[in-house]
């Protein structure tokens, strides 16, 4: 494997900060950029991670104490400082630039016009910046975005997603078929989720204005929180998010299992969404850094999940392995309430790929770590309370349905 330079934009988040040490213990030269805007939100919504983490730079002394390299960190806010950035990338001279920097959070963005107004700016700014600055360079360096599984929708019908494209046949006149492939029509829940879709069209424009390799890695709900790196010391501890904003799903059933609250599902529970651990997030990572495109060959999409849950069958999983109650409260979202989803993931397998799966031993540890720090957890925090449009309600407990 050769080794490669490699900035991560958005480092100190819950896929950066174990993606970085991932890399490094491989040996590859790491360089965390981080604004520390999500800390800044933690303050704001008054809900800090469930895990203690520590600051960045205890984070990286830790990291060389248990035997890792030292890994750089430039506090840059990637949307606001195009020339920060930019002149980082020239210092550097980075093979790899990985595009974590983003506000992830589809009910934060949907919370009020502040948030949204907020993540379309970040968001679109962080993503446009970092490739007009190598655009600026005339580097050749490979993009590595983290996008969503949300850009396709859930409108799931029986057909099995494809990764990022579609081939479509065209009917001309002269009963001429033209066929052409297509991004896959996205289909955005949340102003989040929207600027993802957006984030889609940049790509395509730089990969055929400039040439620039770009990966695109539409990735599904990443759960768990530790890694094999992040478990060497309590200072390397990842995020584990719980409150209503931030809290993913299947973590959130996983925490609410430890201290003692009801499962939260939305509605029926019907929506089916494509999930990941966070240590095969770090694999892909890797594996996406060592096979970039070909200059000019186009953006290169990889739908980085390994497997499809119903939320309710989630909850119920997650109740007969802890005894946990489920509650189904309103659904807080403008989202179909059922729906199927076929994804392919042939990119990654074919890359050879290992999947982890839910049966493996994890949910009990995340339970663990929950339950370790379960002391930390503000339980008023814990419902959620965005709505996605005047007509939803927030989705708090009023009755039990199910046990
Ligand atoms: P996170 O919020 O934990 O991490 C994002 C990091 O980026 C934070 O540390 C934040 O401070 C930083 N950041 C944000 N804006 C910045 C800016 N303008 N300049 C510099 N730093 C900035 O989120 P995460 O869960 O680690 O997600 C990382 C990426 O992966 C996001 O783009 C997200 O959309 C994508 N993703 C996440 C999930 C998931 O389940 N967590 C699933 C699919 C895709
Ligand atoms: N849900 C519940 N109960 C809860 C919380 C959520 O039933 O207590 C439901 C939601 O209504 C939704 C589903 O679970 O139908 C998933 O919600 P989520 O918060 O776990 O995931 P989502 O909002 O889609 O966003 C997360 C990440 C985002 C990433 C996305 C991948 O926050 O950064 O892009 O997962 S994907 O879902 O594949 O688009």
């Amino acid at each position: 494997m050769s080794t490669k330079k490699i900035i991560v934009l958005g480092g100190d988040g819950f896929c950066g900060w174990p993606t970085s040490l991932y890399l490094s213990a491989q040996g590859h030269e790491v360089h965390i950029v981080d604004n520390m805007s999500r800390r800044e939100i933690d303050q704001e919504l008054n809900a800090d991670s469930l895990t203690p983490i520590a600051s960045m730079d205890d984070r990286l002394a830790a990291w060389e104490e248990t035997g890792g390299e030292k890994i750089g960190f430039h506090n840059i806010d990637v949307a606001a400082d195009y020339h920060g950035l930019r002149d980082l990338i020239e210092d550097i001279q980075p093979d790899t630039v990985i595009q974590f920097a983003e506000q992830r959070a589809a009910p934060y963005s949907m919370k009020n016009e502040t948030a949204k107004v907020y993540t379309v700016n970040n968001n679109i700014s962080a993503t446009h910046n970092l490739l007009a600055a190598i655009a600026e360079l005339r580097a050749d360096i490979h993009v590595v975005h983290l996008g969503t599984m949300g850009v396709y929708g859930y409108d799931g019908d029986g057909l099995q997603i494809p990764e990022g494209y579609l081939r479509v046949y065209v009917p001309g006149e002269n009963r001429d078929i033209f066929q052409r492939d297509i991004l896959y029509p996205t289909n955005p829940g949340s102003v989040y989720h929207m600027t993802k879709s957006m984030d889609q069209l940049m790509f395509q424009f730089y990969a055929k204005n400039d040439h620039m390799r770009i990966t695109d890695l539409h990735q599904g709900i990443v759960w768990g929180t530790q890694t094999a790196e992040t478990r060497r010391d309590e200072r390397l501890i990842n995020r584990f998010d719980y409150d209503g904003d931030y809290g993913t799903v299947l973590n959130r059933f996983l925490m609410q299992a430890a201290v003692g609250h009801p499962l939260t599902v939305h509605g029926t529970g019907g929506q089916t969404r494509a999930f990941i651990h966070i240590q095969d997030t770090v694999q892909c990572l890797a594996l996406a850094i060592a096979n970039p495109p070909a200059k000019g060959e186009g953006v290169k999409i990889l739908n980085q999940m390994t497997e499809t849950h119903r939320v309710r069958d989630l909850a119920h999983l997650v109740a007969e392995a802890s005894g946990a109650k489920v509650e189904m409260v309103d659904n807080p979202r403008n989202e179909a309430a059922e729906n199927d989803l076929d994804v392919s993931n042939k990119g990654f397998i074919d890359l050879g790929l290992e999947p982890m799966t839910l049966k493996e031993g994890l949910l009990t540890e995340t339970i663990e770590v929950s339950q370790k720090y379960a002391h930390r957890c503000r339980m008023e925090m814990i419902p959620c309370v965005s709505t996605w449009t005047d007509n939803q309600k927030p989705g708090v407990i009023t009755q039990i349905a199910a046990e």
